[in-house]
């Protein structure tokens, strides 16, 4: 189909912008959408873009959106429920801080939580075989040359010749290692708090001089679990209802597609969204200008009110994110009791991260605020890249690496930002972008917004990627955009 529609617009003169593209290829009939078009059109487009192909993906305007919840429409007849209705709810959470919640912020909390966190990535990195061998840091700073250690990188600070100095901890001791900027490692971004090998020679009893650095990342390999029945889930966060910016009608042309019969919203059997529900309230200054709603349980309702005409096979699961209503440090319980007594009975909900098990498939599922700290520690890490960054947490094999910055973290028993089982589905939103890549096998995806450019936004030139839907082919991880 694709060639055929660009067949069709190479004949007319006309480009396609990809988004365009990819709306055209996911419509019944695209070959038909654009007759019309040109027919009406009089002079063909010089490139053709979503407006151009439906008038509700065109930008907001002013017009605050109205308070009135999206009546559902009738029930969908049973031939086209058939395909979901097969299976059952099959969600398995394997990891959630929910009820588990110990730490009270005293100084033993956070030395058993950095402990633990230590505990786990520096097993996963004596487990490479590049460090078989590697050595305490007390025992290497007194050995005669090559070193090979595990270490927290508690420091990272640049010297006035421009070399970059770590201060790396284990256990009980700690030590200088000196990235040269000349050697292999002078462009290698290395981010406080993390756990790292390191591979060196010392000097004069000095510090330690890196040769070359190991993270714990993620096999390189990671193969898609076999026999998974053809269903698929679909994500979705940053909705922000409430806000004068929430995108009323294009979340509401995203859930009448939901129930209408294209050939993937009928195999869809989950949709996950991936926090930022709601605006909320006092989330930061001056927020009530920015609010059309502003009463946290009105618009909870308004979202349970548009789940309500979902619920007919498709089951949905909700994590909170920084705009919920549950405590913002991370991890996240799942919202609480009274709130999720305002939906309909079909939803779960978890705590922010969550490992879960989906038909057999395992998805990790995280709201994304450490991005905003990766974002500023990572040269090249943007905001509009939100992949890159989930790279980056896979390679450091922890979802927010960096302590004490824009994320506040509790400081809990275990660190549940470890990732410490490797997902074969790894979902973030909170930065308003959206795309989906591949990383060594696992299917990385970002899950858009449903609110408009804010003024924050605006100021720091951050443009959001709205009403954008991947939807994840559970039985293969093959994935596909949708446009709303
Ligand atoms: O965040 C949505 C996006 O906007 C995300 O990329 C962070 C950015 N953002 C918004 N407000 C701030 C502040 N105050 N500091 C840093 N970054 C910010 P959301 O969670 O939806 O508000
Ligand atoms: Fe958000
Ligand atoms: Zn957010």
């Amino acid at each position: 189909m694709r060639e055929e529609v660009l067949e069709f617009l190479g004949q007319r003169g006309t480009l396609v912008d990809p988004p365009a593209l990819e709306y055209l290829l996911g419509q019944p009939n695209p070959l038909e959408l654009l007759r019309g078009l040109f027919d009406a059109e009089g002079e063909p487009p010089f490139l053709l873009t979503l407006d151009n192909l439906k008038p509700a993906a065109r930008p907001p305007s002013a017009e605050p959106s109205s308070e009135v919840p999206w009546e559902p429409s009738a029930p969908l007849p049973e031939v086209l429920l058939k395909p979901r209705l097969e299976y059952g709810k099959e969600v398995k959470v394997l990891r959630d801080i929910t009820g588990g919640s110990t730490c009270q912020g005293k100084i033993e909390d956070f030395s058993r939580y950095f402990a633990h966190r230590f505990r786990v990535l520096s097993a996963l990195l004596r487990g490479r075989r590049e460090l078989q061998g590697a050595v305490p840091i007390s025992r290497a700073k007194r050995m005669a040359k090559e070193v090979r250690l595990v270490g927290m990188v508690r420091d990272v600070r640049t010297t006035k010749a421009g070399h970059r100095l770590l201060e790396v901890e284990d256990e009980d001791d700690s030590c200088a290692v000196l990235l040269t900027k000349e050697g292999p490692l002078a462009r290698e971004p290395v981010v406080p708090d993390e756990v790292v090998g390191i591979l060196g020679n010392t000097w004069k009893d000095e510090l330690i001089i890196a040769e070359a650095l190991v993270r714990p990342d993620v096999p390189a390999r990671n193969p898609w679990p076999e026999g998974v029945p053809p269903l698929w889930v679909a994500f979705a966060s940053d909705i922000h209802i409430g806000s004068r910016l929430f995108l009323r009608e294009r979340w509401e042309n995203f859930l009448a597609w939901l129930k209408g019969d294209d050939p993937h919203a009928r195999a869809l059997k989950y949709l996950v969204l991936v926090g930022d529900l709601v605006d909320g309230i006092g989330v930061y200054p001056r927020q009530e200008e920015d609010l059309l709603v502003d009463d946290v349980y009105r618009q909870y309702e308004m979202l349970a009110g548009y789940l309500e005409g979902v619920s007919q096979g498709i089951h949905v699961v909700a994590l909170p994110g920084n705009h919920d209503a549950v405590r913002p440090a991370e991890p996240q319980p799942s919202l609480p009791r009274e709130i999720q007594a305002l939906f309909p009975g079909d939803i779960s909900f978890h705590g922010n991260p969550c490992l879960m098990e989906v038909q057999g498939v395992r998805l990790l599922a995280y709201h994304g605020r450490s991005m905003d700290d990766l974002v500023s520690s990572l040269p090249g890490i943007g905001y509009d890249k939100p992949l890159e960054g989930m790279r980056e947490m896979l390679k450091r094999r922890h979802l927010a690496p960096i302590y004490g910055g824009k994320t506040p973290i509790a400081p809990e028993a275990r660190d549940y930002m470890v990732v410490e089982e490797v997902p074969h589905i790894f979902a973030t939103g909170h930065v308003h972008s959206a795309g989906t890549e591949d990383y060594r096998g696992i299917r990385m995806l970002n899950s858009s917004t449903w609110q408009a450019q804010t003024s924050y936004q605006r100021m720091h030139n951050i443009a959001p990627r709205e009403g954008q839907v991947v939807l994840v082919n559970l039985a293969t991880g093959e994935a596909v955009t949708k446009f709303f």
